[in-house]
């Protein structure tokens, strides 16, 4: 048992303040760390103390190690938070933590090191008796062996790096002729991108629901799993749009599925929380993926439906308490959606889309949460991940909840940068998302409905004096004047508003 009284949070933008928030709530102090990019962040702000790490980019700061350890030393944090990202899952950093007496929040290095090989992983599951994804569980070193094992598995399947994962260095093989050559471009990759070539062999799962439990263990030997989180909604492995309950669950799946959770976590001695990913296919088969050993992007609807504060929970593991909750007494309560918003170009192949923030306005109201970062005047460095704000709601069921978030997506305005908020509009919109009819391709299947192509009739810089001098306008009626500025020559329209309003 140690007591935790100040925490480092080697971390940036929304994560980090989320994390402050709960040590706040804690009585525990918090100690920010900043890049040359982030001298006017929030984060820094908020923070009881903030150090100065290192250049913009995140090499040279927020993946530091040493010189977060040594941070922490000079400001006497008790622990070091990562967040998620940079160094959250760098088994590495966990161990210099340990040896300079400072408490990792997250699970051991040993257990980040097994999950992140995801070879040893599908070991660990295997034996755990959790079904993994028909595969193998030995590097391919040899291409000509390949195609035999790729006989027995049976076409199509998936090449992946051993050391990747959500995404990287992944290869599809639909054809016998394409073995070889994938394989070995395949090790290529993933020694380029990863420094190991070790890579293994899944049968493919075609158009699968990545469906995901979070879990909670203590160093007492217990778990728990929080239920499910559906995160199909996805470009290129960017996640959008996640909701709890999955409109795919039925009561006696998300039970085996939890056991199963259960027991992953179980299997490894996991303290803290973490992720276990699964892909389900269309006949509700389902199978491990990976694990994530770190506080997730997308926590916030499992706070919402469970009314657990996930980060308080990991604080109060970290510092060798047990879990205030058992699975006995933890309920999923309504419904909960999660909408990312970048700052991108949604319909200019998401592009990013930096810059300074013009004016925002956020939701507010009933069963409505915004974790974010940003403020009027803030510049968004190029440097991180553009994404700015979470958006979440709840409500006491999934038709009420899509209309909640639609009213809070109402309300959200953002000027200065180009952001995905139209593009969840639409996604709330379309048929099959409100219909919950919705896998891994859904953004590919509706590509139609919600790209936009139509462009912008006014400068945009006309836009910004315009959206200035309507501000109040804006925020209250949804109305701007067609053409010019005097509004008695003019009829208001609220199209022509819409549609140039959103270009900026
Ligand atoms: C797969 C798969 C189909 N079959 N594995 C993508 C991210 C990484 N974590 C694993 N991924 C996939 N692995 C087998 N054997 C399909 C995907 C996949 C995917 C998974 C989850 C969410 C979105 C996805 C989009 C494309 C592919």
């Amino acid at each position: 048992m140690r007591k935790i009284n100040k925490i480092l949070v080697a971390n940036r933008g929304e994560i980090a303040i989320r994390i402050m928030r709960t040590c706040r709530e804690m009585d525990i102090a918090t100690v920010a760390v900043f890049s040359d990019a982030d001298r006017t962040s929030m984060h820094v702000r908020y923070a009881d103390e903030a150090y100065y790490i290192g250049a913009a980019p995140s090499k040279e700061s927020y993946l530091k190690a040493e010189k977060i350890i040594e941070v922490a030393l000079e400001s006497k944090a008790d622990a070091i938070h990562p967040g998620y990202g940079f160094l959250s899952e760098n088994a590495d950093f966990a161990k210099l933590c340990k040896k300079n007496k400072i408490i990792f929040i997250g699970p051991s290095p040993e257990v980040i090191e097994k999950m992140g090989d995801k070879i040893q992983a599908r070991k660990a599951m295997i034996s755990a008796g959790v079904p993994v994804v028909p595969g193998t569980t030995e590097p391919i070193l040899d291409e000509g062996k390949a195609i035999e094992t790729i006989r027995e598995i049976g076409l199509p399947v998936m090449i992946k790096a051993s050391a990747g994962g959500g995404g990287k260095g992944m290869r599809l093989v639909k054809e016998e002729s394409e073995i070889i050559s994938s394989v070995r471009a395949a090790r290529s990759e993933a020694l380029s991108s990863f420094g190991d070539d070790a890579v293994y062999i899944e049968k493919y799962v075609s158009s699968p629901h990545h469906i995901e439990f979070q879990v909670l263990g203590d160093s007492h030997g217990n778990v728990i799993h929080l239920f499910e989180r559906e995160c199909s909604i996805q470009r290129r492995h960017q996640k959008m749009v996640e909701e709890t309950p999955s409109p795919l669950m039925t009561p006696e799946l998300r039970t085996q599925m939890g056991k199963h959770a259960v027991e992953a976590a179980k299997a490894v001695n996991y303290v803290g929380a973490g992720t276990i990913e699964f892909l389900v296919d269309n006949n509700l088969n389902y199978y491990f993926l990976e694990m994530n050993t770190r506080l997730q992007v997308e926590h916030p609807i499992t706070e919402r439906v469970t009314g657990v504060d996930l980060v308080k929970q990991q604080i109060i593991v970290a510092e060798g308490e047990e879990l205030s909750w058992n699975q006995d007494n933890l309920k999923q309560q309504g419904h909960a959606i999660e909408c990312r918003i970048y700052a991108e170009d949604s319909d200019n192949n998401f592009m990013p889309s930096p810059g300074r923030i013009h004016s925002i306005t956020q939701p507010l109201g009933l069963g409505v949460r915004t974790d974010g970062y940003v403020y009027e005047g803030y510049e968004i460095p190029i440097h991180y991940d553009p994404m700015i704000s979470k958006l979440i709601v709840w409500a006491q069921n999934r038709s009420e909840a899509i209309k909640r978030m639609k009213r809070a997506l109402y309300e959200y305005k953002i000027t200065g940068v180009k952001t995905s908020l139209k593009f969840l509009e639409r996604i709330m919109d379309s048929e099959d998302f409100v219909e919950g009819n919705y896998d891994t391709n859904f953004i590919e299947k509706n590509r139609e409905t919600l790209i936009t192509n139509d462009t912008c009739e006014m400068e945009c810089q006309d836009m910004v004096i315009i959206a200035t001098y309507f501000d109040f306008m804006n925020r209250v009626n949804k109305v701007i004047p067609t053409k010019g500025l005097n509004p008695a020559k003019n009829r208001w329209k609220k199209y022509t508003y819409q549609k140039n309003f959103d270009r900026l």
